[in-house]
């Protein structure tokens, strides 16, 4: 009697396609699994944690490392997933009051111009995350206290 095997080398066991299936991966975040809900509670919204590449059911660090800069320059760090779902991007805001958001490089109504760059510091593969260090610098504008967020959109 003859007999055969068939090897089967599955790559990646932990491929998803959607922002569903991502956030049902992690039994905790049930309770609150909308893309701008805060499952876990620590203030990172679970689709920013997608984007850092935590999880929305554990208490994760967000944004580190702030650092004010010599220069009008704040600098700062986040991990960032290698693993990001198609249609799910991400972007740097900045405010000067909370309420009014603008990209890099946008004048407020209060002439405060702002350029935001992120630097991947630490690039490394799937499912590794790597490092980003991004700087927000003043180019203009009166003294304001400055705000930086990052989002995520789907
Ligand atoms: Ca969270």
């Amino acid at each position: 009697m003859a007999s055969s095997n068939i090897e089967l080398n599955v790559k990646n066991p932990t491929f998803v396609a959607t922002y569903a299936s991502w956030v049902g991966g992690f039994p905790g975040a049930n309770g609150a699994p909308g893309f701008t809900q805060d499952a876990d509670g620590d203030g990172v919204p679970n689709g920013v944690e997608h984007i850092l590449g935590t999880s929305p059911a554990a208490r994760s660090v967000g944004l580190y490392e702030f650092t004010k800069l010599p220069s009008s320059a704040v600098k700062f760090r986040h991990s960032l997933s290698n693993s990001i779902i198609a249609g799910i991007t991400h972007s740097y805001q900045w405010s000067t009051d909370l309420v009014n958001w603008h990209s890099s490089g946008q004048t407020n109504a209060g002439n405060t111009n702002v350029t935001i760059t992120p630097v991947t510091v630490v690039n490394t593969a799937a499912p590794a995350l790597d490092t980003v260090e991004v700087t927000a610098t003043v180019n203009s504008g009166p003294n304001v206290k400055l705000f930086v967020r990052l989002r995520a959109a789907q």
